[in-house]
């Protein structure tokens, strides 16, 4: 058994999930977590909201909110959209935790001491109505370059130049409108990265062989290109206030406390069962552990560069990552997810329109792995339709429907197993490995090509051995390819159970199995497994596994997310 410690990039407070936050970080890591699990190892998972920052201020100040109560009220919706989702996180917490507070100080100070630390003196546009430094994607102006009136500080949208704030012509802040800016210096603290390229590169060589080639390929061109000090600090109120004499009034940067978020949260969870569970078990000295990140590919610098070198400068012992899983994007009908627009699924109504493993399965088929990939309503009934109605849901009712009013509701007895059974173990023996495999590589829509190959063979060998003509002849022969069809439920239950829990647990159900039946995978033999269930077991036939989506609700659906352009 291994000690496994997995993560999700965690997701802004305020922007609620759509389809492609949910593919992008959450749901691989939950599949993932649930399948090393499986395997019988130690796992623990954890995520939680990314609360600090400007947005969240500026989203506060619009809805018209106190940033705590604007926070704990979105940690809660987004807690809800993931208990939905059915996402197995051992803890949800929040970066914003006294836990993570502790934390961030402890590794502040422990950078200070090291020397990694600097002070700064930079010019930054200052609002005097707003009473505030702004960010720059916070002044709004027109663009020099093509007149765009609505540039932002950052980049036009228009023409995609990179601007700096003092670019723009009659610049204004985008908070309150308000044209009074004036452009103050103000003193910040930086994280000394060239100080610590060296460390940083000789720590990125020892993972070379396991790292993905994205993450490989990123880390190398930012140290190939010579690493920047990068400011931690900023002029805001809500974050956590700089524990540095002279510094109480600025906070640390969203990016500086976010992923040490990662073992605040460990804490806080820690911290409900302090008798039995130690967060430095898994963070600090802890050895044994090996630590899986899940993100969008736009992460994977803070990931392999900025976070680790944070860590490194520390002088102590810290679990750093071992593989960093970085995932392309989904796009919607072809162009962008927008909550403004109208355009797009979001994960808390997406669940009101379909039971969670309906999205789950086809997010994962489809992960936007090696490329990006595009979701779409049409797309999405076909697979559901195909898939999950036609081959899965299809075969599971068929036999108990067939089993039950011709021999009864038990596992059938008698009859021998002959060489369609043979061909049948070894066939499924060979995709289960590849399965397996795929799942330990996170090739997620590999594996889930397999899952589906799976299903396949169970209707492929149920044609070949039409129980349902033999049995007018020969009931005992009947008798024995229902049994090994039944036991085939069982097993598609269980290899199904990471990307779909609710849907294994129906199945077991009705074969008088529980989540908790399910045996380690670890030597899945798939010989034995089609004999675990045995003559006698009684069984339930049930409703439909899936629904059938219709042409008109894929019409209604997109009427109601919007299409395409
Ligand atoms: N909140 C960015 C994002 O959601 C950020 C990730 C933090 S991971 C420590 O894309
Ligand atoms: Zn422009």
């Amino acid at each position: 058994m291994s000690k496994i410690l997995i993560t999700s990039a965690l997701p802004y407070i305020n922007g609620l999930p759509h389809l492609g936050h949910m593919v992008g970080c959450l749901l691989p890591s939950d599949i993932y977590a649930r399948y090393m699990r499986m395997l019988g190892n130690e796992v623990l998972y954890v995520a939680g909201t990314d609360e600090h920052g400007t947005t969240s201020e500026v989203g506060a100040l619009k809805e018209g909110m106190d940033v705590q109560a604007y926070c704990d009220m979105y940690h809660a919706r987004h807690a809800r959209t993931y208990r939905d989702f059915n996402l197995s996180f051992d803890y949800f917490g929040r970066t914003s935790s006294p836990q993570n507070k502790e934390i961030t100080y402890h590794i502040f100070e422990q950078l200070d001491k090291n020397g990694f630390i600097e002070e700064r003196t930079v010019k930054q546009v200052y609002s005097v109505d707003d009473g505030m430094f702004l960010a720059d994607r916070y002044i709004t102006g027109t663009c020099p370059y093509c007149g765009y009136e609505k540039a932002r500080g950052d980049q036009c949208e228009n023409c995609t130049k990179v601007l700096e704030p003092t670019d723009l012509i009659s610049p204004r802040s985008s908070v309150s409108g308000s044209s009074n800016l004036e452009v103050r210096e103000t003193k910040h603290l930086f994280l000394n990265l060239p100080k610590l390229e060296k460390r940083l590169g000789e720590w990125i060589k020892t993972k070379e062989p396991f790292w993905p080639d994205v993450a490989y390929t990123i880390a190398q061109k930012w140290l190939k290109e010579g690493l920047q000090p990068r400011c931690i600090t900023r002029d805001l109120k809500w974050g956590f206030p700089v524990n540095k004499p002279g510094y109480e009034d600025k906070v640390f940067y969203v990016w500086f406390d976010a992923p040490i978020g990662y073992i605040g949260i460990t804490k806080q969870w820690a911290d409900e069962k302090p008798e039995e569970r130690s967060w430095k078990d898994w963070w600090l000295s802890a050895g044994d552990v090996r630590h899986v990140e899940f993100m969008g590919k736009d992460n994977v610098p803070y990931h392999s560069i900025t976070f680790p070198a944070t860590l490194l400068g520390t002088g102590e012992n810290w679990t750093q990552v071992d593989y960093l899983k970085g995932m392309s994007y989904l796009t919607y009908e072809g162009g962008k997810f927008s909550k403004s627009e109208k355009r797009g699924v979001f994960a808390e109504d997406a669940v009101k329109e379909f039971p969670a493993d309906y999205w789950r399965y086809w997010l994962m088929s489809n992960a936007p792995e090696s490329s990006d990939a595009s979701f779409s309503f049409d797309l999405f009934a076909a697979v559901v339709n195909k898939d999950l109605n036609g081959v899965l849901g299809n075969f599971v009712s068929r036999v108990l429907k067939m089993t039950a009013s011709k021999l009864g509701e038990k596992v059938p007895a008698g009859g021998m197993d002959g060489d369609l059974e043979k061909s049948l173990a070894e066939n499924l023996q060979t995709r289960v490995n590849d399965y397996f495999k795929y799942m330990n590589e996170m090739e997620f829509r590999k594996a889930m090509n397999e899952l589906r190959g799976i299903w396949v063979e169970g209707n492929n060998y149920i044609t070949l051995a039409e129980p349902w003509s033999v049995i007018k002849t020969d009931e005992a022969r009947a008798a024995a390819i229902l049994r090994t069809c039944i036991n085939l439920i069982r097993i598609f239950a269980i290899l199904s159970a990471p990307v779909m829990p609710q849907t294994s647990e129906s199945m077991l159900s009705r074969l008088g199995l529980t989540m908790a039946d399910i045996p380690n995978i670890k030597n899945f033999n798939i010989s034995q497994e089609l004999s675990a269930l045995e003559a006698g077991h009684p069984f339930t036939v049930g409703e439909a596994l899936f629904e059938r989506i219709t042409p008109e609700k894929v019409e209604e659906l997109k009427q109601k997310y919007g299409s395409s352009k």
